[in-house]
């Protein structure tokens, strides 16, 4: 009886330690890239200065505070429109180490040359 009622016990822990370390995987596969927000608006980048790893995956989550614009990382061949209203979501792994430009490449107004930010990668 005693006996009986532990076991239970036990595998009902055991039970529960698996799920655990089954959500516990899931977060984990989920959260495998850091995600580095950044926010548009005329004509400057927040933040305007990005750090990232070789070979570490990174999602963008882009947002603008105004118009659409653009987010474009040349040397790594990624861009994508900024819409209002939505969070842009864009993947990158960086696979050389420098100091690249990131910049707006749709024309939003007077300071759009001068829009732009840097990536710095170590
Ligand atoms: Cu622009």
């Amino acid at each position: 009886m005693t006996v009986d009622r532990h076991r239970r016990r036990a595998l009902a822990s055991g039970a529960a330690l698996l799920a655990a370390a089954a959500l516990g995987a899931g977060v984990a596969a989920r959260g495998a890239e850091r995600v580095i927000h950044v926010s548009a608006r005329r004509f400057a980048y927040t933040p305007n200065r990005i750090e990232l790893k070789v070979g570490e995956p990174v999602v963008f989550e882009l947002v603008t505070e105004d118009i659409v614009m653009g987010f474009s990382i040349p040397d790594f061949k990624m861009r994508s429109d900024i819409v209002p209203g939505k969070t842009m979501r864009v993947p990158l792994t960086p696979d050389r180490a420098g100091t690249f430009i990131f910049l707006c490449d749709i024309f939003c107004g007077e300071g759009h040359e001068n829009m732009n930010g840097q990536l710095v990668v170590s």
